[in-house]
Parts: C-alpha cells; sequence; structure tokens
C-alpha cells in the first residue's frame, strides 16, 4: 500500500514523498524575471516531494499574463539559478513549466504589441491580468491571428531551447504545460483548432504539434527528466472539444513510447468541480491511463485537482502515484508536515493569488520546529 510519505523514484529524480507542489501562477517576477523572493516562496515549500514551478513562459511570444516569469534568456537563468540552488539546498526538487499561453494573451504583452498567435484567429472567451500601477487588472484576451504552418517548427524549436535553458538553470526537469486551455490544448481542441493543413482536422493533426513538442524536449534533455500536465475536460480558458475521450487517449498512446518521467491529470474543471466533464458522457481516467501503460508508457500517474488528505490516500489506493496540491501549498508552506500530523491548515487568500510582494507569498506561518 502506498502513502503519501514515501520517497518515489520517478524518471531521473529521487522524491522524498509523493506531495507535489502544483504548479501556481503568482505574477511576482517583473520584467519575467524570477526574483530573490521567489528564492525565498519555493524554498518555504521545499519539503514537497516535487516543486512544479509556476507556469513559465517559453518565449516573449509564449507570455500572456503581467509579470510572470520566462526561461529563454540569460537574465531568467541566472534569476532561476539562485532558486534552484536554494531549493536543493533546502533538499527539494524542482521542475520547471515550460507555457506557451497562444491566443490567451494581450497586444500589450506580445513583442512589438502585435496580435498574439493561435491555431486560429477564434478569440478565446477569457480575461488575462495586466497590472497597472501596480494593481492587478482583469482584461479581455486581444484577438489572435493564426500561425502559418512555416512558424510551427520554430515553436517547437522554442520549447527545445527552453527546456535547454532549465536544465541551465539547474532545474531537475521540465513539465510540458499542455492544459488549461494555452497553446498545445488550443491545437488539441476542435473548439480552438479549425486549421485545415496537417495540424488541424483529425484527431491525429490535432496533437501533432504536442507530439512534437514533446519528442523535441524529451531528445534535448532525455525522457527521463519531462512530465507533461493535461486537463481532458477542462473548460479553462475556453477550451472545448465534444471528443475529449477519444482525443486524450491518442495523446496518451503517442506519449507512451516517450519513456517521460509522467503525466500530470487535472481531474475535472480547473480549481473547481472534479466531475465536471466534455462530451457525451462522464470522463474515464482509468482508460486514459490504461492506454498509457499498453502503449509503453512507464512514466508516474500524479493526479491534481481539490484533494486532500483522505482523496489523496484513496488516489494512491488505486493508481495515482503522486499527488498535486495547489491552494493548499500556497496558505501552508510546510504542507506535508501538516497532512501527517493531520494538522489545522492555514486557508488560502484570494486577495493575494495574483500580483503583489511578500504578503499572501511568503507570510503564511509554517507549524513551530
Ligand atoms: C491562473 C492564473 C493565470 C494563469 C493555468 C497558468 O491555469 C495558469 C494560470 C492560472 O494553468
Amino acid at each position: 500500500m502506498k502513502s503519501l510519505f514515501d520517497p518515489v523514484q520517478v524518471g531521473h529524480l529521487k522524491l522524498a514523498n509523493r506531495i507535489v507542489m502544483a504548479p501556481l501562477t503568482r505574477n511576482r517576477a517583473p520584467g519575467a524575471i524570477p526574483t530573490p523572493l521567489m528564492a525565498t516562496y519555493y524554498t518555504q515549500r521545499a519539503s514537497a516531494g516535487l516543486i512544479v514551478s509556476e507556469a513559465t513562459a517559453i518565449s516573449h511570444q509564449g507570455q500572456g499574463y503581467a509579470d510572470v516569469p520566462g526561461i529563454w534568456n540569460q537574465e531568467q537563468i541566472a534569476g532561476w539559478q539562485k532558486i534552484t540552488d536554494a531549493v536543493h539546498d533546502a533538499g527539494g526538487k524542482i521542475v520547471v513549466q515550460l507555457w506557451h499561453v497562444g491566443r490567451v494573451s494581450h497586444t500589450q504583452l506580445q513583442p512589438g504589441h502585435q496580435a498574439p498567435v493561435a491555431p486560429s484567429a477564434i478569440t478565446a472567451k477569457t480575461k488575462t491580468v495586466l497590472i497597472e500601477h501596480g494593481v492587478p487588472t482583469f482584461v479581455e484576451t486581444s484577438a489572435p491571428r493564426a500561425l502559418r504552418l512555416d512558424e510551427l517548427p520554430g515553436i517547437v524549436a522554442d520549447y527545445r531551447h527552453a527546456a535547454r535553458c532549465a536544465i541551465k538553470a539547474g532545474f531537475d526537469g521540465v513539465e510540458v504545460h499542455a492544459a488549461n486551455g494555452y497553446l498545445l490544448d488550443q491545437f488539441l481542441r476542435a473548439g480552438s483548432n479549425q486549421r485545415d493543413d496537417a495540424y488541424g482536422g483529425s484527431i491525429e493533426n490535432r496533437a501533432r504539434l504536442l507530439v512534437e513538442v514533446v519528442q523535441a524536449i524529451t531528445q534535448e534533455i532525455g525522457g527521463a527528466r519531462v512530465g507533461i500536465r493535461l486537463s481532458p475536460v477542462t473548460p479553462a480558458n475556453d477550451a472545448f472539444d465534444a471528443e475529449p475521450q477519444a482525443l486524450f487517449e491518442h495523446v496518451a498512446r503517442q506519449l507512451g513510447p516517450l519513456q517521460m518521467a509522467y503525466l500530470h491529470v487535472i481531474e475535472g474543471a480547473t480549481g473547481a468541480a472534479r466531475d465536471f466533464t466534455q462530451g457525451q458522457s462522464p470522463f474515464d481516467y482509468v482508460a486514459l491511463r490504461t492506454q498509457y501503460r499498453q502503449a509503453g508508457g512507464r512514466g508516474a500517474w500524479m493526479v491534481n485537482n481539490g484533494y486532500d488528505r483522505s482523496l489523496a490516500d484513496q488516489a494512491l489506493g488505486q493508481s495515482a502515484d503522486l499527488v498535486a496540491f495547489g491552494k493548499l501549498f500556497i496558505a501552508n508552506p510546510d504542507l506535508p508536515r501538516r497532512l501527517r500530523d493531520g494538522a489545522a491548515l492555514n486557508t488560502p487568500d484570494r486577495t493575494t493569488f495574483y500580483g503583489g510582494a511578500e504578503k499572501g507569498y511568503t507570510d503564511y506561518p509554517a507549524l513551530a520546529a
């Protein structure tokens, strides 16, 4: 019987326990450069078996929110290096979540204030965050333009470059963000992908960019350092597909042979109902995993969305290997200890999730030693 507190080998990584800090956007990296305050925040949470960093842009074009970090230039690598060193010194492990937002962006955040890019020129019915005079403000996303076929190799190259930068910055690996309605998810789903070339139409075509990206990254840094996050049925950021089961089972079969470290699955609507679904019937996550295993996938199975201790124990008793906790890690830097001891949990303050400084970031108390 697995326990949340067991050490576990995940690809190249030896984790102290099965508790993962989920990726959490916090908008505290002005100019896309990671800061010393971020090092404090992550180091406070180093008792997680694994930290997945906040979503981090692979390129300026991949940016969609104010003050989120990047991982494509030297200054960013140097900023992250201080964070990975501090987390490692505290006994933790950390991977970076590689992010291209696609259409979930605003002209103000794009190079030359151009339109954001997407599989098709369809505006997402969703909002993004700009920070105006220090105050986070939610604004409608800008109308995107469709990426030309001849631009797609450049997107794959940007992911590959970011993965290389991640290793230079001292990360233990990367997580490909293919969830929550961002670029790779936009290509996957028919609601945002109406292309008539090799990257649109059939499920095989819609999954092509994702598969090329993961192949490039696993070639670059080795599959044992690469995970991926999927959210088969989330409606986040206007993501929609009428046949998620067939779509994501295809994706799982494609990922099987790539010898990845883990698959990270958001069950239901991100940050909301776990039983939310799209398509005709409830999503079958067991079938998803079975397809992945039958295709040779041996990566750890990480689950996420609204987990508490008892739900996590139940998932480990079935077939999960790792459980990712988001909001609980915002408010409880020492979450593994609190879960182990059944201690009271601090309550996260939503008003300080996005933007700001120490308040609601590095000032949540840990239990006395
Ligand atoms: C909340 C706010 C901004 C971005 C995601 C990267 O949903 C995000 C995100 C979440 O994956």
